[in-house]
């Protein structure tokens, strides 16, 4: 059995719950086709043992395909994310208090990976079933942007393919405490991921078609 490794992170920002650990939860041991089989792990919101543990799950399950995922409040659809940059710029503190300013997520190593998904054949499935999704030119400098490029950092040398969905508040949220604020069900989140992950897991050449901003 092979293993497709996703994960979401804790709450962070005074909010009680991450859409992407609800989300991801409800996928872990199912499957994903014949042989192939989810797991779910969520990961600490926090520049000191994020990537760590991280690693300590990639070692762990050894899998063949990993995406983490996390919440970009204000986003409206599933965005994909196409690169990971070398830089940590915290805008709020992480959950251990800290914010770091301009400081790599790995010193000396390249100013970016790009995702090794494919990006726009992930957009156009999710598209076609009625999920709202783009290709997003920039995961942010928080802790986010940071296992991004972590997992790119630890898989570039292999042949396991990754990358990092960033998926929008839930509705309670944005009713409760950023009203306002662009939201989608869980149910949708889930199939959303789920989709994804298989348009991933059989996709080998990603699509040319533009996904692509002026500005
Ligand atoms: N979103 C934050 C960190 C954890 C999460 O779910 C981010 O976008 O960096």
């Amino acid at each position: 059995m092979r293993t497709v490794l996703l994960t979401g992170f804790e709450p962070f920002d005074q909010d009680t719950i991450n859409p992407s650990w609800e989300a991801v939860r409800l996928l872990d041991g199912t499957q994903l086709g014949d042989d192939v089989r989810i797991i779910a792990r969520q990961l600490p919101c926090a520049f000191a043992n994020a990537g760590a543990c991280l690693n300590e799950l990639l070692a762990e399950h050894r899998p063949q395909m990993a995406i983490a995922i996390g919440l970009a409040p204000g986003r409206s659809d599933l965005s994909i994310e196409r690169v990971a940059i070398n830089i940590n710029d915290a805008r709020i503190p992480d959950n251990l208090g800290h914010q770091p300013i301009d400081s790599p997520v790995v010193p000396g190593g390249p100013a970016a990976y790009f995702s090794t998904l494919p990006i726009k054949a992930m957009v156009r499935a999710l598209r076609a079933v009625g999920i709202p999704a783009s290709v997003s030119q920039t995961a942010g400098t928080f802790v986010c942007n940071q296992v991004f490029y972590s997992l790119q950092h630890a898989l570039a040398d292999s042949a396991v393919r990754s990358g990092f969905i960033h998926v929008p508040y839930l509705p309670e949220q944005a009713a409760r405490s950023a009203p306002g604020q662009p939201s989608l069900a869980l149910e949708i989140l889930a199939e959303g991921l789920r989709i994804a992950a298989l348009t991933a897991w059989n996709t080998q050449v990603d699509l040319a078609e533009t996904g692509g901003q002026v500005s």
